[in-house]
């Protein structure tokens, strides 16, 4: 309930009240939000404070709004480890989702200079350039775009990158993936993006690099993901 005696800001009890809701279920992805109007009257509090509640749950992709019809319960985001060195294929298959790979993609291009200087090739040599859109029950998560060392994966073919590319590395190299370093920033999806993942073009999606190596200290992998942020958010534990 909404207790306007409370120094905590009203829109914010407004936003919490409707988390809650979310939480157990009363409201459920795909459904409509009362309208701003019946909030406020429910709740005896002004237009503008239900606005700012219900645009700050927008902007942080709780929920959306599509014109003329109103505001909805958005899907609830995946929650991602940002510890632990995990495939798409896994997170999803840890999760019961069903998981493919649409590869739009697939030819060995010479590696230019920042290819090169991350996976310590030769400027020239020859890496795989694998794009593919990353698929969880048929909704487009992810756009990747991956570089692999073509000398050491001779074999990889497009069928093979239609599934797990760390499950065809752990089986085909003698030594298996071991660790990496990765970024995350927070950009918004360009054209073709937005076109891959059924986002509309500006989306904010975070963007993810991370160079792989295998346990050997091989370079293995520069892999540059997008990610829809309506879909995901990261968490680490963290203590001191
Ligand atoms: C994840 C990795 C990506 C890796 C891919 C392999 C992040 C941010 N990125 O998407 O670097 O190439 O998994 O997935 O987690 P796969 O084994 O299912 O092909």
């Amino acid at each position: 309930m909404i207790d306007k005696s409370s120094p905590v800001p009203i829109y914010y009890q407004l936003e919490e009240l409707i988390k809650k809701q979310m939480e157990n279920n009363e409201l459920q992805p795909g459904d409509a939000l009362p309208s701003e109007r019946e909030y406020s009257e429910l709740h005896g509090i002004s237009r503008m404070t239900v606005r700012q509640a219900i645009s700050n749950l927008v902007q942080n992709g709780m929920l959306y709004r599509q014109q003329g019809k109103g505001t909805f319960v958005a899907e609830r985001k995946i929650e991602k480890q940002l510890l632990g060195l995990t495939s798409f294929t896994e997170d999803m298959q840890g999760r019961g989702v069903r998981t493919w790979s649409e590869v739009v993609d697939f030819q060995k291009v010479p590696a230019n200079l920042y290819i090169a200087s991350q996976l310590e090739m030769i400027v020239h040599d020859e890496v795989f350039e694998i794009k593919r859109v990353r698929m969880a029950e048929g909704t487009p998560m992810a756009y990747e775009t991956t570089y692999l060392p073509a000398k050491l994966l001779q074999g990889l073919t497009e069928e093979a990158a239609t599934q797990s590319i760390y499950l065809y590395i752990d089986e085909h190299l003698s030594s298996p993936i071991g660790s990496a370093r990765q970024t995350i920033e927070a950009s918004t999806a360009n054209d073709m993006e937005a076109d891959y993942l059924q986002i509309p073009e500006g989306s904010p999606v975070l963007l993810i690099e991370r160079t792989s190596k295998l346990k050997d200290g091989t370079p293995i992998e520069l892999a540059k993901s997008v990610y829809r942020a309506d879909r995901y958010k990261f968490s680490v534990d963290i203590s001191r």
